[in-house]
């Protein structure tokens, strides 16, 4: 019999948004910062992240956690994100996955942690009902009232920013965010991320803007605001998209629109709300974002020689090309 490879996991979901952590037996990345192991990995073991996410074991939607030794040792953990295309800088559901499994394996207790990332560490706070607030990177808007011509001749304004991940965040679209219209919204989306790569309009540095988040109003009571969030990969996210949050307090600060301290809640495609507020910090904005994961699964992937899929379903491309 060949000798078959276990992978223990555990999977959680944050407002809808799927995280599955990888507890052990992930690839040896090597010393050095989280963002030089990224690198390696990306390098020289991205068939481990098709295997993890990609199907049949994951889905589009599906964000994995590697758990890494942190370079600071005040940190719990480090951790690298990746989904079903590449890597994320940072992400905030994954982030409060993370924290509810690590409750859930025994090893941490409610309080305060910090979380070593590619793109920076961020403080986290576990209270004892699950819930968890993510201190998130330092965001800022970087271009405001951008528009692009879509290749069907519309014209689509909005805003560009970090939240830990590039976003293009267009105000007050004009239909429903409605889960039934998931799938012309992935296509305007689509459109739009087309149209920020022909006009070459990009991040600081010339980064990619992989992100698109479209706004409507709200269905809850309480709620300031809807989103529509298109991943990279062309999953869109089930959650509110804590980064994508991130970026939208980063623009309403930048506009006078909300006042450190004061609380925004933004809903998902889903219905599900994180609460983000933020404090003034040197380069932007510190954010703050708040929600909650379920654990779904404790399992162990198994990785059999003669499973001609068993690095997942691979071959997608981002959805920019
Ligand atoms: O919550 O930051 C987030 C996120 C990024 C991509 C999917 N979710």
């Amino acid at each position: 019999m060949p000798s078959l490879q276990h992978v223990p996991v555990i999977d959680s979901h944050t407002g809808g948004e799927p995280t599955r952590v990888v507890m052990d037996n992930g690839p040896t990345l090597g010393e050095g910062a989280l963002s030089q192991r990224l690198t390696r990995f990306r390098q020289h073991h991205d068939e481990f992240r098709s295997t993890v996410v990609n199907e049949p074991r994951g889905s589009d939607a599906m964000v994995g956690a590697l758990l890494c030794t942190p370079v600071d040792t005040s940190c719990v953990a480090g951790v690298i994100f990746f989904n079903n295309v590449g890597y994320l800088g940072m992400c905030v559901h994954g982030t409060i996955g993370v924290v509810a499994t690590l409750y859930h394996a025994g090893q941490i207790t409610p309080g305060l942690h910090r979380i070593e990332t590619p793109v920076g560490v961020v403080t986290v706070q576990l209270d004892p009902d699950g819930v968890v607030t993510v201190q998130n990177v330092i965001s800022f808007r970087h271009a405001a009232n951008m528009t692009v011509k879509l290749d069907d001749g519309q014209c689509v304004t909005g805003d560009v920013a970090w939240g830990g991940n590039w976003f293009f965040l267009v105000d007050n679209y004009t239909r429903p965010l409605r889960l039934c219209d998931v799938e012309a919204l992935t296509n305007f989306a689509r459109k739009i991320r087309r149209a920020l790569q022909q006009n070459g309009i990009t991040g600081a540095d010339n980064a990619e803007i992989d992100h698109i988040e479209l706004f409507g109003p709200p269905d809850t009571a309480g709620a300031h605001s809807r989103n529509f969030v298109l991943c990279p990969g062309g999953a869109y996210d089930r959650s509110p998209c804590g980064t994508g949050t991130s970026a939208k307090l980063a623009c309403l600060a930048a506009e006078g629109k909300l006042a450190p301290g004061q609380w925004w809640r933004q809903e998902g495609i889903l219905g599900s709300i994180f609460e983000g507020s933020y404090l003034i910090a040197p380069g932007g904005i510190a954010p703050s974002i708040r929600g909650t994961a379920h654990i779904t699964a404790e399992a162990k992937l198994i990785l059999d020689p003669r499973d001609p899929f068993r690095q997942g379903i691979r071959g997608q491309t981002p959805i920019s090309t």
